[in-house]
């Protein structure tokens, strides 16, 4: 193999595949977010016309209606993961993220229904059939009802709660896992769920989400330590959203305090408490954003968007890998992707940032994996089924499936090890 053909690959072993989570996916769920959906729905179909550009209006309709912003049936995967897996496979992915749900596996606190951790358990045994090898998050944001009139998340008690889930869990399915991510995004769920408010439920306090964030990395911590004390070989991390920030003017020296107190907010505070407690880190990136005091995100008139208006901006990739480098744990992306219902940016998105994937490899980052955001159209929770964010498209009144052409890029990436 000559030097330049050496320089594209990906290293032996690594993991490409997608991503998905239960709520979003699965169809049928009653928790937390479904709860809030109906009473929220009516809500933000109105404000919609407030919230999105006329062009998003435009090409969005669906955004007016109330049913929306309600899951329901969403992809109906719970029904469908076979047929969804056949794909992944046909698209040559060797690896599956997805979520387990609580509110499923414990409907009623301390009781945990065995035919549902057999559903998980052959929704595993489909994926292994096909050559991928299954990454499960056990919290991807949704809480059983009983647990969310406690407060879910907010409630000192979230991580023993938790904890007692894992363990049914794990003791059910260990045998099978190899690679366990605790819970996904806690920043996105202290950001929106504690500090902007919108998300349930809907508290706006700075106060509330320093809590909400203890807890969250206490629950890792303990997770940790029960899914270990059940398996010793297994991996086990936690999904983490990190957004790379920068000063808008490098030389101000107030604009970097700033970035310095958002980058140890955002990332290193969290990193550090859960320290000791994580066989792999993860990165799931979405957002670049420029930053000035009085805190502002400043948006340049030159940017490449999304469906969403959030910016693509591939490099950012490589300077939050490079940054984690410093932790000397291997690295897996367990999401990365855009909403674009043209796939009009799709194929361009995922190989730019994979380029720069590439380099941080190269540089010597131990990156092992990528997961694309996300395998099928899904609930955008908030923003309901508008944004498309899939390799797959998906027709929610049919159920029909559709494969994007970018998804057909993607395989051939996945296929080859190789960009
Ligand atoms: O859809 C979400 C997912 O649930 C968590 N990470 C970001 C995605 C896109 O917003």
């Amino acid at each position: 193999m000559s030097e330049i053909e050496l320089k594209n690959k990906f290293p032996e072993d690594f993991l490409w595949g997608s991503a998905t989570s239960a709520h979003q996916v699965e169809g049928g769920n009653k928790n937390s977010w479904s709860e809030w959906e109906k009473k929220n729905a009516e809500r933000l179909a109105k404000e919609a016309g407030d919230k999105w550009k006329k062009w998003q209006q435009e090409k969005f309709p669906e955004m007016f209606e109330l049913e929306n912003y309600i899951s329901e049936k969403a992809c109906d995967h719970y029904n469908r993961y076979e047929e969804d897996f056949d794909i992944a496979k046909e698209l040559g992915h060797n690896a599956h993220r997805f979520s387990i749900e609580w509110s499923r596996i414990e409907p009623e606190e301390g009781k945990f229904d065995e035919k549902e951790i057999e559903h998980y358990r052959k929704v595993i045994l489909a994926l292994k059939k096909r050559g991928l090898e299954p990454m499960v998050t056990l919290w991807h944001w949704t809480n059983p009802v009983w647990l969310s009139k406690k407060g879910g998340e907010y409630n000192k008690k979230f991580p023993e709660h938790f904890s007692n889930y894992v363990k049914f869990v794990v003791a059910n399915l260990g045998d099978l896992v190899n690679f366990w991510i605790t819970i996904n995004e806690p920043m996105s769920v202290i950001a929106s769920s504690y500090i902007t408010g919108v998300w349930p439920p809907q508290k706006k306090s700075i106060l509330s989400a320093w809590r909400v964030y203890k807890i969250l990395a206490m629950t890792h911590n303990e997770a940790y330590n029960v899914i270990h004390n059940l398996n010793n070989d297994c991996k086990i991390g936690f999904a983490n959203i990190i957004t790379d920030f920068e000063a808008i003017n490098e030389k101000s020296k107030l604009n970097n305090f700033v970035l310095k107190v958002a980058n140890y907010f955002s990332r290193d505070k969290f990193l550090k408490m859960v320290s000791g407690k994580n066989d792999f880190l993860t990165v799931q990136y979405y957002f670049h954003k420029k930053i000035k005091l009085p805190v502002q995100i400043i948006k340049t008139n030159d940017r490449i968007v999304s469906d969403l208006e959030w910016e693509i901006y591939p490099k950012g990739i490589y300077r939050i890998l490079k940054d984690l480098k410093k932790y000397g744990l291997p690295i897996y992306i367990t999401e990365n992707g855009l909403a674009d219902a043209d796939d009009s940016r799709r194929e361009q998105f995922i190989k730019e940032h994979l380029r720069w994937v590439h380099k941080a490899i190269e540089e010597g980052v131990d990156v092992r994996g990528y997961f694309y955001w996300s395998l099928l159209d899904n609930f955008e929770w908030d923003k309901g089924y508008w944004p498309r964010f899939g390799l797959v498209e998906v027709d929610f009144k049919t159920q029909e499936r559709k494969i994007r052409p970018s998804a057909w890029k993607y395989a051939k990436i996945c296929k080859n090890n190789e960009i």
